[in-house]
């Protein structure tokens, strides 16, 4: 398979509806959450995972779309909590926010996306109203186990609407790593308009195509990232649905991501931070489809790479475990063909994907413990976004001879 194409698929841009060159393609995929027990694996989907840019607004956005009730659901298995430094990141926003813009009589926060409340327990701990809005049952329970309140739902046009009708306009709209999730962004700023307060913000984080491209972080494209934003794509869809984009932060989590502010038109100054990144993302040429074939062949290269040195390994005798059955895990074991032949089980501390079959791949997924029994002599880190925690987790098997693999920027082994 190779991910330069010479006669690009066109599709319409769900933003603008301009016209969408297909420039990057990963090929068969499944739902990168759709762990399976042995006896669902004969009726596992899956479908084509591609990629393009768009001329006019610079929107990249996968050309297919993957029903969102088939990866968002009762039994949806992410869990936001389950690392230590986002639930420091979150509650540390959180904070800020409750001295800020929710700092004030009657406030009222509604976040798009709330898991399992990882950002919506500092607020609910504070007293501040608030309603978490998200379609994962199971999750949602979790918080709403946590006195969180939580509407089961997809956040929409008519949600919003809802929402607005029986409990007053929001000062905050917040979401981080969901709104790049949802294809239908018309219907989200159409939500957003109904039930934000006339002086009230619109703030979003998610991965930044910047450092995607940057660092080669090609395992951050998979079903459930539908959108892969920059700040002048984010600029441009703000616009046209009405709103205002005036700032972006850039901050390091999940390898990069920007948090955007989003405003009605003339509320707020765009900021000095704002202007800079889409100065520097000029510089980057971040929207051409040119910067696309680069980037194709970078991934070809690790690819190649990392199957050569997970053979050799093989081939040696030496024993490899995977660390972390991240949905990125999905792309990069698919587009390598990595199965459990050469790494026979997949460590991780979610309940939910313990004792099933990572999605495509195969691969087994036990619990930690499985991972000292006995230290494999290599471990190839999917969670590589949480390196630092893992590392020192696992200080002793690095004290004990064995070897951390990774495969971005590039593929090495520590
Ligand atoms: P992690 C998911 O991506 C899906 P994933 C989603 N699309 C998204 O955008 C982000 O989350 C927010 C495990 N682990 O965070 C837990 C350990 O085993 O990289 C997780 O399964 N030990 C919504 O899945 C996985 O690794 C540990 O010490 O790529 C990490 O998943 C730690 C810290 C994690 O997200
Ligand atoms: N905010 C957390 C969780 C991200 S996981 C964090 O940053 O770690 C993405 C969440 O978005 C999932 O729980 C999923 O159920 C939810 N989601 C997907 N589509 C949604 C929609 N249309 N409205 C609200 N939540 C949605
Ligand atoms: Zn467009």
């Amino acid at each position: 398979m190779d991910l330069s194409k010479t006669l690009p698929t066109m599709v319409p841009c769900r933003i603008c509806g301009g016209t969408v060159y297909e420039c990057l393609d990963f090929g068969r995929q499944p739902l990168s959450n759709g762990f399976l027990k042995p006896e669902d694996v004969p009726h596992e989907r899956y479908y084509r995972l591609a990629v393009g840019i768009c001329t006019a607004c610079t929107m990249v956005q996968q050309v297919h779309e993957v029903p969102r009730q088939l990866m968002f659901h009762d039994g949806y298995v992410y869990r936001a909590s389950g690392s230590s430094l986002m639930r420091k990141h979150f509650e540390h926003y959180a904070e800020h926010l409750l001295a800020t813009d929710l700092n004030g009589e009657d406030k009222f926060l509604v976040e798009i996306g709330c898991n399992d409340g990882v950002m919506l327990r500092a607020i609910h701990e504070a007293g501040v109203r608030h309603l978490g809005v998200d379609p994962s049952g199971g999750a949602a329970r979790v918080a709403e186990e946590n006195g969180i309140r939580v509407r089961i739902d997809f956040f929409e046009r008519a949600t919003a609407a809802d929402v607005r009708a029986k409990e007053g306009p929001a000062d905050v709209i917040f979401s981080a790593n969901t709104i790049s999730h949802i294809p239908y962004l018309d219907s989200v700023f159409g939500g957003v308009d109904a039930l934000l307060a006339p002086q009230g913000v619109f703030i979003f984080e998610d991965r930044y195509l910047g450092d995607i491209i940057a660092r080669t972080y090609f395992d951050q494209i998979y079903d459930e990232h539908f959108y892969l934003f920059s700040v002048e794509s984010v600029r441009a869809a703000a616009e046209q649905y009405g709103f205002q984009l005036v700032d972006a932060e850039h901050m390091p989590v999940h390898g990069g991501s920007i948090r955007y502010t989003v405003a009605r038109p003339g509320v707020r100054e765009p900021s000095a931070s704002l202007l800079a990144l889409l100065e520097q993302e000029r510089e980057m040429q971040l929207g051409r489809h040119e910067t696309f074939a680069g980037f194709a062949g970078r991934i070809n290269g690790i690819r190649d790479d990392l199957v050569r040195l997970l053979k050799d390994l093989h081939g040696d005798g030496k024993r490899i475990l995977g660390y972390g059955a991240t949905s990125k895990s999905a792309t990069v074991t698919m587009f390598c063909g990595i199965d459990s032949g050469l790494v026979p089980y997949i460590c991780d501390t979610t309940p939910g994907k313990q004792g099933r079959l990572a999605p495509g791949s195969h691969i087994p997924v036990r619990t930690p413990d499985a991972f000292r029994d006995p230290y494999p002599d290599y471990a190839l880190l999917f969670a590589w976004n949480h390196a630092d925690e893992i590392m020192a987790k696992e200080r002793t098997f690095r004290e004990a001879g064995g070897r951390w693999i990774l495969y971005v920027p590039d593929v090495h082994v520590i």
